[in-house]
């Protein structure tokens, strides 16, 4: 799978009028890279960061992002690049403060954040491929350029990891699910979170009654039929990749506010 290297961003930085950065509403921190912001101020470049997938959380906790973000004199938007929440207004405020045209602004991310599908909701067409999961066909290649609006031109890149995110986003991003070495470990810990937000979520997504997380991967993996024909031992692999699947496109869903601690 191809990722954006250091040196190549640290290039395109350097080119660029604006960088956007994308994280996620459902946990900016995690999905959110220090050294990439360091990065954009060291090359004297405008930082605005874009909250996406904002129609997966409550409107209020978006909107506490974005206070929290400007408190810290960052720019910062909330989007949904599926319902196209906020996005009129980012393509104003881009249009009325890009003045110096033309100009490029470069978008930048962890992968699946939803850069590609942001750029096709702001040209308003479906310009650049998306896909649900890491490494599926879709996914961004390689740099390309997109104009959306008259002078200005976005870069989509492909995905960053950054060495400092959360173990489990570095890992369930970085590469295809089928790939991923313990899965059962990381579904385990996907699941925890889930429940800490909401207790009901995983018995209300699967229709299962278990709750604790070994005994919800096994009760899931009969449920779907992924047991062994001879052992007749549930697939708790196969059900540990579900959940990662499912929590990758937003069916699983929490949301933490910049108050909670991580
Ligand atoms: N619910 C929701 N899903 C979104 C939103 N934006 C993108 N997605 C979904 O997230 C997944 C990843 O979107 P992409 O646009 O391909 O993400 P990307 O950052 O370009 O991914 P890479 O090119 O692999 O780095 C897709 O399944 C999108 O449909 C959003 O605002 N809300
Ligand atoms: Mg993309």
């Amino acid at each position: 799978m191809m990722l954006l290297s250091w040196s190549n961003l640290k290039r395109l930085i350097g080119r660029a009028d604006v960088v956007l950065e994308v994280i996620e509403a459902r946990n900016p921190p995690v999905t959110r890279s220090a050294k990439v912001e360091k990065l954009v101020e060291e090359l004297g470049k405008i930082l605005i960061i874009i909250i996406n997938k904002c129609d997966l959380i409550p409107l209020h906790v978006c909107k506490e992002w974005q206070r929290h973000f400007e408190a810290q004199n960052i720019k910062a938007f909330y989007v949904s690049s599926l319902t196209l929440t906020g996005i009129r207004k980012l393509k104003q405020y881009l249009d009325e403060t890009v003045v110096l045209r033309p100009a490029t602004i470069l978008l930048v991310g962890y992968p699946k954040v939803g850069k590609s599908s942001l750029i096709n909701a702001l040209k308003g067409s479906k310009s650049a491929s998306t896909s649900p999961y890491p490494g599926s066909p879709g996914y961004t290649k390689s740099s390309t350029l997109y104009k959306i609006l008259p002078g200005i031109y976005m870069i989509d890149t492909p995905g960053i990891i950054p060495p400092e995110g959360s173990d489990i986003e570095m890992i369930i991003r970085r590469a295809p699910v089928e790939k991923i070495q313990n899965p059962v470990r990381i579904a385990q810990r996907i699941i925890e979170i889930v429940q800490k937000f909401d207790s009901n979520i995983i018995n209300h997504v699967y229709h299962i009654r278990s709750t604790e997380p070994l005994e919800v991967l096994e009760e899931l993996a009969i449920k779907r039929g992924w047991v062994s024909k001879r052992s007749k031992e549930a697939n708790i692999d196969e059900a540990a990749r579900a959940i990662i699947r499912d929590y990758l496109r937003g069916k699983l869903t929490y949301y933490i506010l910049p108050s909670s601690d991580r």
